[in-house]
């Protein structure tokens, strides 16, 4: 009588790929994250001294709180909203150390640029408190830059990723929604990430189907020197 259990995959195979990226490694996300507080004024941040922080920054309705929560595998952590341009505070999220060792982190969700119904002057407001937080925060590991992978990156996200050049700033494209993309779309993103010298420092994510987060939590956790 034959064996009549399949042969295993083989090591790197185009399924077992495609379900590891599909499937994040339980080790890497950050657990155990509390919400600590929103801060509508820089003033009133808490001092990092020695916790790392990672900032997210983007666009309105990129995916900023989606992410933060994907990448805490907690559902909602960060209220994701379908409502545009509601996050107008600097929300702070701590992960404690026996998940971010040896200090934890601070995962600290900035408001939203590029919210049209806003008026002007509130829009000048956030950015310029945006600009204060990234050039005085302390241990700043990484800024995550969410771009909906359907835009191109537009005079926003050009001038924060100018703004941390100069303060030499570590910062990642995270191109969320990813899973709206049909396999033309995706082959045309990517081109145009490498035209534009991108493709290094982009990483395709789909917080709603979970894709390419092992691949951005390990980056952090490099950062975090893990
Ligand atoms: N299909 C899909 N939808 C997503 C993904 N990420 C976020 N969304 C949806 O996009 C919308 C906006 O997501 P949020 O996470 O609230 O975006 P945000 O950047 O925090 O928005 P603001 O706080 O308003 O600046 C919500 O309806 C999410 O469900 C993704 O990877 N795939
Ligand atoms: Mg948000």
């Amino acid at each position: 009588m034959g064996d009549s259990r399949k042969d295993p995959e083989p090591p790197g195979s185009a399924g077992q790929l495609a379900r590891r990226a599909r499937e994040p490694d339980p080790a890497l996300f950050f657990r155990d994250a509390q919400y600590v507080a929103s801060y509508p004024r820089l003033e009133d941040c808490p001092e990092a001294g020695q916790i790392p922080v990672v900032a997210v920054t983007g666009r309105s309705n990129s995916g900023k709180s989606s992410l933060i929560s994907a990448l805490c595998d907690h559902h909602n952590l960060a209220r994701s909203s379908s409502a545009p341009g509601k996050t107008r505070a600097l929300n702070y999220f701590f992960i404690p150390p026996h998940s971010a060792p040896p200090h934890g982190l601070y995962l600290v969700d900035l408001p939203g640029f590029g919210y049209a119904k806003i008026s002007r002057t509130e829009r000048r407001r956030l950015r310029a408190m945006v600009d204060r937080f990234l050039a005085g925060v302390q241990n700043m590991i990484m800024l995550v830059v969410v771009l909906d992978a359907r835009r191109k990156l537009e005079s926003e996200e050009e001038s924060i990723l100018a703004y941390c050049a100069q303060f030499d700033r570590p910062v990642v494209l995270a191109r969320t929604k990813w899973d709206r993309l049909n396999t033309r779309e995706k082959g045309m993103a990517l081109n145009d990430w490498k035209a534009r010298g991108l493709a290094g420092r982009s990483v395709a994510i789909s917080s709603t189907k979970k894709t390419g987060l092992s691949e951005l939590l390990s980056r952090l956790r490099a950062q975090l020197g893990q």
